[in-house]
């Protein structure tokens, strides 16, 4: 009989170590993967390709059930609207990660910023999975807008999916539940189904993987890039040409009097040079005209308010998705 991990939903094996679902003792509940990220906070990262998923998206399709399209706050990209166009049911959009961002910012602001979505969008709800905000909401909204007993969670990986299913579970049906969650991306692996009640099975599925800097770097260092409090901005008023240094991860070159504003963890070394520098030069190099009002998001690490019309150069990490979007505050 096939047996799946409860934390990431793989298929259990006991023949090879190297593979994932591995466990010593088909009895247990978790592979070991799930169980080192879990007892020891030891991240393994998973090579996984987006075929898969895609056949997840599929399945989900062929239903008509409910989808949380899950939206981290701190990542709204290009890659979101993406993965948007690929989902047909009703979703009711959750937009997580809520404390990242200082509390007297208007929620209608960030509603505003996803409205756009090509979703078959029934409401939406603004949570916090740390600070277990808006959870009233969402479990009424879930139960007011399922159309049958199972309800799917979708979104991209990191997106906070897992741990806001955790947060539910454990407050509204007084269940432990125990899928795994981690800084870094693939930690579902496949989807994991939770059965509440004959009402109500909730679905966790592996988020898409996208182009975010988590990909890219190790766990050590994504542990300062990955924000832990509300984001302090930073704002640069800009009147000659100059350079902003984020350590070794981020060069942005600005030639135009604007005013810019930085909102990134504030655990980064943030440094301004009034003079032509070149650090950076060996990564990938963006050469963007922002319209004004607009962001510029460097997938993951965070983003970039530029009131005016500008050109601008950004030197990033290879692999890392660099978008405009309008402003997002
Ligand atoms: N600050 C903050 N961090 C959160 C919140 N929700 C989740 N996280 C963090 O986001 C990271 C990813 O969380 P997961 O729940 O594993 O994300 P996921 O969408 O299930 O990711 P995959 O399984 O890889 O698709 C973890 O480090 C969580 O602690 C939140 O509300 N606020
Ligand atoms: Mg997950």
């Amino acid at each position: 009989m096939i047996k799946k991990c409860s934390g990431c939903g793989v298929v259990l094996q006991t023949e090879s170590p190297e593979l994932l679902g591995y466990t010593r003792n088909i009895d247990r509940d978790l592979c070991e993967r799930c169980f080192r990220i879990k007892h020891y906070g030891d991240y393994q990262i998973v090579e996984k390709d987006n075929e898969a998923y895609f056949n997840i998206l599929k399945k989900v399709e062929q239903t008509k059930d409910l989808v949380l399209f899950v939206i981290d706050l701190f990542n709204i990209n290009r890659e979101v609207y993406e993965l948007a166009q690929m989902i047909k049911n009703p979703c009711l959009l959750v937009l997580t990660k809520r404390d990242l961002f200082a509390s007297d910012i208007y929620d209608k602001k960030f509603m505003d910023a996803v409205k756009d979505l090509p979703l078959d969008i029934v409401d939406s709800v603004m949570i916090s999975s740390k600070n277990n905000r808006g959870f009233d909401e969402l479990y009424s909204k879930i139960m007011q807008y399922k159309k049958t007993n199972h309800v799917y969670v979708i979104g991209l990986t990191n997106a906070g999916k897992s741990t806001m299913l955790n947060q539910l579970i454990k407050h509204y049906f007084n269940k432990e539940c125990q899928i795994t969650t981690s800084m870094l991306p693939s930690t579902t692996l496949d989807m994991v189904e939770i059965k509440l009640d004959d009402n109500l099975t909730l679905i966790d599925t592996p988020g898409i993987l996208d182009h975010s800097i988590a990909n890219v770097i190790n766990a050590k260092d994504l542990k300062r890039i990955v924000p832990k409090k509300a984001i302090r901005p930073i704002t640069y008023q800009i009147k000659i040409p100059q350079t902003i240094m984020i350590e070794d991860l981020l060069r942005i070159d600005l030639f135009e009097k604007n005013n810019i504003t930085l909102f990134f963890s504030n655990q980064l070394n943030m440094k301004r040079y009034y003079k032509t520098v070149s650090f950076l030069e060996t990564l990938e190099k963006h050469e963007l005209d922002v319209p004004n009002n607009s962001d510029i998001v460097i997938s993951g690490l965070g983003f970039i308010k530029c009131s005016k019309s500008c050109h601008v150069i950004i030197y990033t990490l290879k692999n890392v998705e660099v978008s405009i979007r309008k402003a997002l505050i």
